[in-house]
């Protein structure tokens, strides 16, 4: 089997990698003619432990080479797997151009006994609805001539590469023969369990109610959070109390939740519901509250400052972290942006650092970057990202005497004892 994978992100490119290490001889397809050279020199676009090494071997041995003409990978591929992007537009609705896109591609390349692998994530229903009509323009008929198959990526950015080989891999397909033919194919990447769900529709819904599952969760231990802040006790205490219960498993509140998948997938399934007449009234929230925690943060800065004497207009403020968790340089749907958007505007001198991220990406925030040490020396430092080089942070070694921490990974009392004014999620 040749094997071309459209989109070569974050989930494409190691896919294809896996796939081409597993023996096969991968086409990977990418619209963005950097992306395909450096990829064509075995040096990865994207920062992902074990990838470099990786795709160095598989591009020397020829196993992988990349392109940015679509329409030939797919005449010479017989198994087409899309993992395009599916952003959510400004009305939170979800943007398929991409997948509406590689479509198109793929369906003027598509031949008899061709099997159509879609991992993009999407709302139920898109596989059948708008992917299959574009395949079909083709005059080819599915099942008949082709084979259509949904199976989520669930790796964890980080460790994407040990999670996609150990991970359990849910695999639905328009009939039993693409079902079957994708479980053969996939468990040669994979050590995990591959899970065979029932129709497409149900793979497409299982993906999207992971992270909404996640996303709501951590909504839950937000509300908890400012509720407990309000009660005058610690919420991370009380969770870790809680979660002692055998059945309760209560998430850790913090800034928000950022990152491409969970603050993105809940909206698709609202999308959906909302199409049929259906309100999906606690999803909604959940975003809602998560999407308002950088702004609680603000209050508990403001708050703190205004202990002092102090105001956000003569005050400077050290953000320790910019990407959307800890120990990655992703800083897509950061709380830190909206958080740092809004300081500016009330007239703070704001200042970044973060062991990840780039200086350029911190400056096109509209922050200056600069060192951990210059940044301890603000008037009121803000801990947004839970990076482990933050944990080793010292009372002696913050200059203000405002410590704002969003993230529970330090003790508030060694900071107070010190005098710091220390406020965080959750905290006291
Ligand atoms: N967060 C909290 N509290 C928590 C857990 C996380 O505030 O208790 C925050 C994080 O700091 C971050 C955000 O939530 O800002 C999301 O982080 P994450 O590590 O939970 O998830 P992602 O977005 O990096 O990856 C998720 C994963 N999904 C689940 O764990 C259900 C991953 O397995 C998926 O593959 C990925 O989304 C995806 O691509 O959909």
């Amino acid at each position: 089997d040749l094997i071309a994978v459209f989109g070569l992100g974050h989930i494409g490119l190691p896919t294809a990698a896996l796939f081409a290490k597993a023996g096969f001889e991968v086409i990977g397809v990418d619209i963005n003619p950097d992306i395909v050279n450096l990829i064509n020199q075995g040096i990865s676009p994207i920062i992902e432990p074990g990838l470099d090494e990786l795709l160095l071997e598989v591009v020397k041995k020829g196993k992988l080479k990349a392109t940015g003409d679509g329409e030939y990978a797919a005449r010479k591929a017989n198994i087409m797997i899309m993992v395009v992007p599916t952003p959510l537009s400004a009305d939170r609705s979800s943007d398929l151009s991409a997948v509406i896109s590689a479509s198109k591609t793929i369906s003027k390349g598509l031949k008899k006994g061709d099997l159509v692998i879609v991992e993009s994530t999407v709302p139920p229903t898109t596989c059948e609805r708008i992917i299959l009509p574009i395949l079909e323009e083709s005059g080819l008929k599915v099942s008949k001539d082709f084979g259509l198959v949904y199976t989520p990526e669930r790796a964890l950015p980080n460790n994407t590469l040990y999670e996609m080989t150990h991970n359990a891999r849910v695999i639905g397909g328009i009939d039993e023969k693409s079902t079957e033919r994708a479980i053969t194919l996939y468990d040669k990447i994979t050590k995990g369990e591959i899970v065979k769900v029932k129709d497409i529709v149900t793979a497409e819904m299982v993906k999207l109610m992971e992270n909404t599952y996640r996303d709501t969760n951590i909504a839950l231990a937000n509300e908890l959070a400012i509720i407990c802040e309000s009660l005058g006790i610690d919420a991370i205490d009380a969770i870790e109390a809680a979660n002692y219960h055998p059945r309760v498993n209560l998430h850790i509140p913090g800034p928000g939740v950022g990152g491409h998948c969970l603050s993105i997938d809940p909206y698709f399934i609202v999308e959906m519901a909302e199409a049929r007449g259906v309100h999906a009234r606690l999803i909604r929230t959940a975003r809602q509250i998560n999407e308002e925690m950088p702004y609680h943060v603000l209050q508990l800065i403001k708050d703190a400052l205004n202990d002092t004497g102090a105001s956000i207009q003569d005050s400077n403020i050290g953000i320790l972290g910019v990407a959307y968790k800890g120990n990655v340089a992703d800083t897509r749907e950061t709380p830190s942006k909206p958080l740092i958007d809004a300081l500016i505007q009330e007239g703070a001198q704001v200042v970044v650092h973060d062991p990840y991220v780039k200086n350029e990406i911190i400056k096109a925030m509209g922050a200056e970057p600069v060192t951990l040490k210059e940044a301890l020396k603000c008037d009121c430092i803000v801990l947004m990202t839970d990076h482990d080089e933050y944990r080793e942070i010292e009372p002696n070694m913050i200059h203000g005497r405002v410590f704002i921490c969003a993230r529970p990974i330090l003790q508030p009392e060694k900071f107070k004892e010190k005098g710091i004014i220390f406020k965080g999620v959750g905290r006291p």
